[in-house]
This record gives structure tokens, sequence and C-alpha cells, in this order.
């Protein structure tokens, strides 16, 4: 990987580096709102910077952008970083409620809000002792601005042409909110360095991202997955990104991949099984698409193996993180195995870890962890989770995973999540993904549950295809079914049918509000 001058600002490489390759014309973006160049975007991401500083945002403060997917994420986004300034990303599904703690932890001066969501951060917005700005954005479904300035009127007033603030490769550049399993948000703190490496060490060295790709991730900008998958990876290579400013449901993804002649799709193990369910599409080809990217949580084999037969594409199935910024253990084109997450993607020292705290050798089970050169810098705020996650150089991913002897990893599910059942562990992972290999379900949760002994044992939450079929003869034929493939201690004492799982913004099953009840 290329070392980092004294001086250095990711938003002056990502957007420099195009126009030096002479990309000025080309389409960086599709958005809602139409295609939008290198050069125009270069334009807006110095106009966004001007208008933050116009604004009184000072070097470090924090910007909090609840954005939609349109390019004015990527401005804003960059436009900030270029100042010195450190945007904070933002669910933008989150309740009211939670608006409210996100403004007042990160202390943000400056608000940039769609206008569809400004409704849901009205009440937040006057409740923050920080906040001096709210700029609103327009979002294709449109809204209010409460009177608030318009993002494309102050972008139109604002200098074409700022001055990058005087950053260095370990100065602060932006925030992600980690929603975890358990806890409240934790804002991890990524370094300007950060964003080249992901894009350096994943997408060009597993992924292969180049110049003439047409990239569409169905996870978003405010995710890290999205960050890197529409953002950086694009911006660092040249490429192009379609934007999707609505929910990504087969349907739009669909519609996307094939209008734009996608060759690259991030998407995750809900989304993939879903598409391959959808009947609507169910004679639907992606002749442009040459491969796909996966993460959130593993991937089923079954998944992978039915994408790659119905559209002769493969998806790579890997596991990254908030605190980690992007992927940093995956599958690579060409050595793919569906079913494991892979191999560490170069540049990342993986580590399994026991009970005690000591690292386990060769074909093993036992905590990941992580090394490498985008792990942030702590929570801010947070000094206990800081010290819990971040030891050294090493991140507790807090996910347990099983080494085989050509070191290939396999998912076993949450460290937290792992239940004994009669003394022995068991993956609810491995359960979910028995179960989730029945034609009739769509996908599973398992959780641990006492007996009438106070004995633990698993117990699962489903949610079936047709959910007429959902009743005591199915849950009867699914429990057969995993006592089939799996040791028989670990099948399903209890099935639920359930209409849907309850997940983290990054998709992840929130097992323990299952276990809350
Ligand atoms: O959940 C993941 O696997 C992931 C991947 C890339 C970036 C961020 C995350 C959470």
């Amino acid at each position: 990987v290329s070392s980092f001058p004294r001086e250095y600002n990711a938003a002056v490489d990502l957007i420099e580096r195009n126009l030096a390759r002479g990309l000025a014309d080309k389409i960086a973006y599709f958005d809602a709102f139409g295609p939008v160049t290198y050069a125009a975007l270069a334009e807006r991401v110095d106009r966004a910077g001007d208008l933050l500083r116009g604004l009184g945002l000072q070097v470090e403060q924090r910007v909090l952008l609840a954005l939609v997917d349109t390019v004015d994420f990527v401005a804003v986004f960059l436009g900030a970083i270029k100042i010195g300034a450190v945007p904070v990303p933002v669910n933008t599904m989150l309740a009211p409620g939670d608006y409210e703690h996100l403004l007042r932890d990160s202390r943000a001066r400056v608000l940039v809000v769609s206008d569809a969501l400004l409704p849901k951060l009205r009440e937040a917005r006057v409740r923050s002792p920080w906040l001096t700005a709210t700029v609103v954005a327009d979002s294709p479904a449109g809204g209010p601005d409460d009177g608030h300035p318009r993002l494309r009127d102050l972008l139109q007033r604002a200098a074409p042409v700022v001055t990058a603030a005087d950053t260095g490769p370990d100065d602060v550049a932006f925030w992600l909110y980690s929603s975890g399993s358990t806890g409240r948000p934790k804002a991890a703190v990524h370094l300007h360095a950060h964003l080249r490496r992901t894009a350096e060490l994943y997408a060009g060295g597993v992924l292969g991202l180049r110049e003439d790709d047409v990239v569409l991730s169905a996870a978003k900008l405010f995710f890290a997955y999205g960050l890197g998958n529409a953002l950086t990876f694009p911006l660092t290579f040249g490429a192009t990104a379609v934007l999707l400013a609505e929910r990504p449901t087969p349907a739009a993804v669909f519609a996307a991949l094939q209008e734009r002649a996608c060759s690259v799709f991030c998407g995750v193990p809900t989304l993939f099984a879903s598409m391959l369910a959808d009947k609507a599409h169910a004679a639907a080809q992606l002749p442009a698409l040459r491969i796909s990217t996966s993460a959130g949580e593993a991937l089923p084999r079954h998944v992978g193996e039915r994408w790659r037969a119905r559209f002769g594409s493969d998806i790579l199935d890997g596991i990254g993180s908030t605190e980690m910024l992007h992927i940093f253990l995956s599958n690579r084109p060409g050595e793919i195995r569906y079913g494991t997450t892979g191999l560490p993607v170069p540049g990342y020292a993986l580590r399994l870890v026991d009970d005690d705290g000591a690292p386990i050798a060769g074909a093993a089970e036992g905590a990941l962890w992580v090394n490498g050169p985008t792990a942030a810098a702590g929570y801010f705020r947070d000094r206990e989770r800081s010290l819990q996650t971040f030891h050294g150089p090493w991140t507790r991913t807090g996910d347990r995973y099983a080494r085989d002897a050509d070191g290939y990893y396999t998912y076993c599910g949450r460290a937290d999540d792992m239940l004994k059942v009669g003394g022995i562990w068991v993956s609810p992972f491995e359960v979910e993904s028995a179960l989730a290999a029945h034609p009739e379900v769509l996908e599973a949760a398992v959780i641990g549950h006492a007996d009438a002994d106070e004995l633990v044992k698993p117990r699962a939450f489903v949610v079936v295809r047709d959910p007429a079929a959902a009743g005591p003869e199915l849950a009867e034929a699914l429990q057969k079914f995993v006592k089939e493939r799996l040791a028989p201690y670990k099948y399903p004492r209890w099935i639920e049918f359930v209409a849907e799982l309850p997940k983290t913004a990054t998709g992840k099953i929130q097992r323990f509000r299952l276990r809350d009840g």
C-alpha cells in the first residue's frame, strides 16, 4: 500500500485523483436527480465546504448528516472533511428519540437533513444545546423545510473553490455510530488515512474494482459498508456509482442494476435471498454483473450457490465492522468457498482467541480479533467500551469463528449469543442456517430458552415465504429437517412463526430483543 505524506486530506485525495486522471467529464454518480460528472462533483464538494465554513463550522467540529442517498450526501461529507470538520452520517431510519441522543452525544454544530426526514428531527433539533444551524437538502420524496435554508440555495451562493484545512493522515475525518447488538450507539472515530486504506486493501486487493465498473450498493451511505461501496471505492478507482434514495427492495434493485448495467453489486444476505425468491423477477437476468459482495451477516451457502447458478456471477461473502470501517475477512474471486467468510484480507491480521484471551493456532474455534490500519481511534467519550473493544493494535469483533486447516473462516455467531446446550456450545447461526436451507423458510433467528427443567435449549423464530403455511405441521417438519442435518441436541425445541426479525441498522439479527421478549 502507498504511504501518506505528512499533510494529507482524504477529501482532496478522493476528488483530485480523478481530475488528475483526466476523468473530469466522466459520470461519477447517477442519483434520483440525474448524472453528475467528476468535475461537477469536485465543484459541489468545494461549495459544500465553503458553505459549512460560512455557517461557522470549524476544524474538528461535527456536522450531523441525516441524509438519504443522493450526491448531496457525498458533497457535504467530503466538503466537511476538506475544511477539517467532522461529518457524522447517521441512520435515516431511526425513531425521533434516537436523533436527540445523536445530536447531543456528537455535539454537532450543524445539521444537514433531507426534507423528507426533517419531521423526525424537529423535536431533537430544538433540544440540542450545541446546534447553531440547520440546512435542508432536497430528497426525491420531498418534504418541508420549516423555514431553514435549502442546501441547493446555499450551494449556489457558496464559492466554487475552497481551500483545504491543514490536516494529516492521523487527523479525525469522520465518525460513524456503531449500533452493535446491545447498548446505546457509540461513535467510532475514524481518521483521514482510513478511507484510502479500505479502498486499497479490500476494494483494490480483493474485489479488484476498476475504472470501468458501475457500482450499486444496497447498503446506504450512512453505513460503513455502504460508505465504502458507494463513496470511497468508486472515487478511489474512478468508477461510477448509482445511488438509490429509496428502500432497496428487490424491485428497485433489479431495476437499477438493469437500467445502469451495473457490474458490481454490494448487497446483504437477506436481499440476495429475497431477490432469488422474487416471483415478479423470476426470469430477470443481469448480464452486466461481474461480481457482488455480501456483508452484515454470513451468507448462507445455498444463497451463494443459487445466485451463481441463476446469474452466472459470484457473491464474495465477507465481514467487516463499523470499527474497522470495512471488510477485513473475505472470500476472493476464484477462491470462493460458499458457506465460509473466506480468508483474511491482505493487510489485516486475524487472531482466534480462547476464553482466557490467549491466541489459538491452527484449525480451531474462538473469538475473532483483528489488527489492521483502519481501526477506529476509539469511541468518543466512552472510555469503558473503548477499553473493552480496542486492545493496542487489536480490535475485538465480538464474533466467534472457526478456522479450518486451509485457513478459511466460518462464522459461528456472536460471542454473546452462543448457547450452551447440555454443556456443549451451540451456535445459533448454525441452527438458523439449517432452518434457512428449508424451501419454506425465508430467515430464522435462534436464541436459548429454559425448558421446564431450567435447562437451556434452542428456540427458533422463523419467517416463512408463505404465511399461510405456518402452523404445527410445518414446525414439526422444520424440527425434523434440522435433526437430519445437525447433531440432534441442536434442533429447536420450540418454533414460533413471526412476520419479521428485529435487526440492527447494519442488518444483524438482534437476538437480545428476542430474548427480552
Ligand atoms: O457488517 C459488516 O460485515 C460490515 C462490513 C463492512 C463495513 C461495515 C460493516 C458493519
